[in-house]
């Protein structure tokens, strides 16, 4: 597919969902080492103890991403390897592997590009209050800096955090994520404001320090459409638009919150508790961002609620993707009969995708975009020898003609990491539900096999030919 000479063909990965080793070389309990232990937290009880042990076999997947011609792959540092307790004593063993994960993809040609936190949070510091604690804020924003200074000689992409919403709600709201916290709405805003802190200080030490290369954070992008155009639906559309897009998306482009979810936050007594100090770095920073990350898999369709007015958020395998907070006395989420669902009931809408880079633009102006997640999660029928996941190879190629397609019109997307490179654990549906090129066989010890879409990816990026 002809793409722009800069845009980078990429795949992702989470460490948590794919490293295992969970308790060697010195690394720490992470907070999901202790949540998904807990019975019922997840699908089948499934836990990354071992997860598909790239940390043991990090060569062989690297080699294969190499053998695809990927050109840059996103993973995430585990906090716990790193800084066992969250904070004090440096893990060396842990800056050694991702030293040794840098070092093998740059020997292929593949720009690591790395992710801060992606959701495993030293237990250590969860158990002092987690992000709702100003000690976790300054904790990672010392963790954030150790990694710059172990690996900014190598690594030039850098993501602080992954999907805030999503962590925050599944904490704060619907107690689907660690802590398991249920209807906790003030905490819900609050740590968001907190992890947004964290950013900025990061970002602000980053350029700070020098370092080349880039540094942005990754949002969920989940646009709101409404049903139709009567008049209370179109509302709920806006407001469904503040609350899941404006808020996470303001503070760190505009450098200041949405003024309606302000208001409405104030009315509610639910606005974060934040210092001057806190929203001047916001301001400050909001130009050093280099980039903004999205992870889009599907958008919501929205129509107004008539029930009482509930802080909810977080339903798994509800109508749109789990973990859109919302209040139910404005808005809701629905079905509708002419769309066309994922099995797990996401929406499949590129054009959807498209509407909403437009949207976009429109609000941020010509900001640099990575997509950096995008894929379907599905069971893939294995035929005689071969893994046929054609859905996946149609999913991500109508989702790449949208992004093809906003490039054309001039909105700066840079690149696209399809979720997953390979199949691993999916946080709350265990390992059934597979988003990779390269199946993992559970029976047979973890063998990696490539699937249809491997070779078909790989053709999409040979073939990339400048535009
Ligand atoms: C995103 C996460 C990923 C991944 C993906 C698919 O929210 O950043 O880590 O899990 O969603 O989600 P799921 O595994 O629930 O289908």
């Amino acid at each position: 597919m002809k793409m722009p000479k800069h845009f980078l063909f990429g795949a992702a990965s989470a460490s948590y969902q794919v490293e295992g080793a969970w308790n060697e070389d010195g690394k720490g309990v992470s907070n999901w080492d202790v949540f998904s232990k807990i019975p019922g937290k997840t699908f089948e009880n499934t836990n990354g103890d071992v997860a598909i042990d790239h940390y043991h076999r990090y060569k062989e997947d690297i080699g294969l991403m190499a053998e695809m011609g990927l050109e840059s792959y996103r993973f995430s540092i585990s906090w716990p390897r790193i800084f066992p307790n969250g904070t004090g004593e440096v893990n060396e063993k842990g800056l050694e592997f991702y030293n040794n994960v840098i070092d093998e993809c740059l020997k292929h040609n593949i720009v690591p590009f790395v992710t801060l936190y992606h959701w495993d949070l030293p237990q250590v510091l969860e158990e002092q209050g987690g992000w709702r604690n100003q000690a976790t804020v300054d904790a990672f924003v010392r963790f954030a800096d150790t990694c710059f200074e172990a690996f900014g000689d190598r690594v030039r992409n850098w993501i602080t955090f992954n999907e805030t919403v999503i962590f925050c709600s599944l904490g704060y709201l619907s107690g689907a994520h660690p802590p398991g916290i249920e209807g906790d709405a003030k905490a819900y805003f609050q740590t968001t404001h907190n992890v947004f802190v964290a950013h900025a200080r990061s970002v602000e030490r980053f350029k700070q320090a020098g370092y080349e290369g880039e540094i942005g954070i990754t949002h969920v992008f989940n646009p709101a459409f409404s049903i139709d155009n009567e008049a209370d639906n179109k509302f709920a559309e806006m407001h469904a638009n503040e609350f899941a897009t404006h808020w996470f998306y303001d503070p760190i482009l505009k450098g200041t919150y949405p003024e309606y979810v302000v208001k409405q936050l104030e009315q509610q007594g639910l606005l974060p508790d934040w210092t001057q100090d806190e929203l001047d770095v916001l301001k400050r920073t909001a130009p050093m961002n280099d980039f903004i990350g999205l992870n889009y898999y599907c958008p919501q369709r929205v129509m107004k609620n008539d029930t009482a007015l509930v802080m909810a958020g977080g339903r798994e395998n509800s109508t749109g993707r789990p973990g859109n907070p919302s209040f139910d006395g404005v808005y809701k989420t629905v079905l509708m009969d002419d769309k066309v669902y994922t099995k797990w009931g996401w929406e499949i809408a590129p054009d959807a995708f498209l509407d909403g880079l437009r949207m976009l633009q429109a609000r941020y102006g010509d900001v640099k975009i990575y997509i950096t997640e995008n894929g379907l999660g599905d069971v893939d029928p294995i035929v005689g020898e071969e893994i046929m996941d054609t859905p996946r190879i149609e999913y991500i190629e109508s989702h790449l003609r949208a992004v093809k397609h906003a490039v054309q019109e001039g909105i700066n997307v840079s690149g696209y990491y399809a979720w997953s490179v390979i199949d691993l654990l999916s946080w709350l549906n265990g390992y059934k539900k597979q988003y990779g090129f390269i199946y993992v066989d559970h029976e047979n010890g973890l063998a990696r096999k490539k699937k249809q879409s491997f070779h078909w990816y790989k053709e999409i990026i040979a073939t990339r030919a400048e535009d």
